[in-house]
């Protein structure tokens, strides 16, 4: 089954955003397999950016990242990497779709709520960093025929 990293940013967390932004990929249908309140390192923050490596706005980005908890998130179900990027909205808010993630609750490029894997490949790669195999849980939900 597909899985992807979905991560609720510093902004997202501070502005109590975390059940909201749950409660819609609840409600879409996709499985929660993993999640975790944590502080971000610095080495982590660059691992997980590295294609970011040489734009001019990665250390705002590792600083931004590193400045606040963040909510780290493992999803599962069909096309759920797509999927999970249609929910979430464009990268930059104001021209994100209302009823999107970040075109309901976004302002700003730099502040866009929510980081979600934009393939399979780097979906598995981000989820190898951000979470140990023990901390993922296989589990069917009772609902899972009502969603074939
Ligand atoms: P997405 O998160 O939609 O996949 P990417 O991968 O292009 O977008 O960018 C990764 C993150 O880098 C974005 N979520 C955003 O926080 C930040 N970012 C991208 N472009 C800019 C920019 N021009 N200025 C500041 N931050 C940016």
């Amino acid at each position: 089954m597909e899985r992807t990293f979905l991560m609720i940013k510093p902004d997202g967390v501070q502005r109590g955003l975390v059940g909201e932004v749950i409660r819609r990929f609840e409600a879409k249908g996709f499985t929660l397999v993993g999640l975790k309140l944590m502080s971000v390192s610095k080495e982590l923050a660059e691992q997980h950016y590295d294609v970011h490596r040489d734009k001019p706005f990665f250390k705002g980005l590792v600083d931004f990242i590193t400045s606040s908890p963040v909510v780290a998130m493992v999803w599962e179900g069909d096309g759920v990497v797509a999927g999970a990027r249609t929910v979430i909205g464009a990268t930059n808010p104001l021209t994100a779709d209302p009823g999107t993630i970040r075109g309901d609750f976004g302002l700003n490029i730099g502040r866009n709520l929510i980081h979600g894997s934009d393939a399979v490949e780097t979906a598995n790669r981000e989820i190898n960093l951000w979470f140990s195999e023990s901390e993922l849980v296989n589990w069917t939900p009772a609902m899972k025929p009502w969603l074939e």
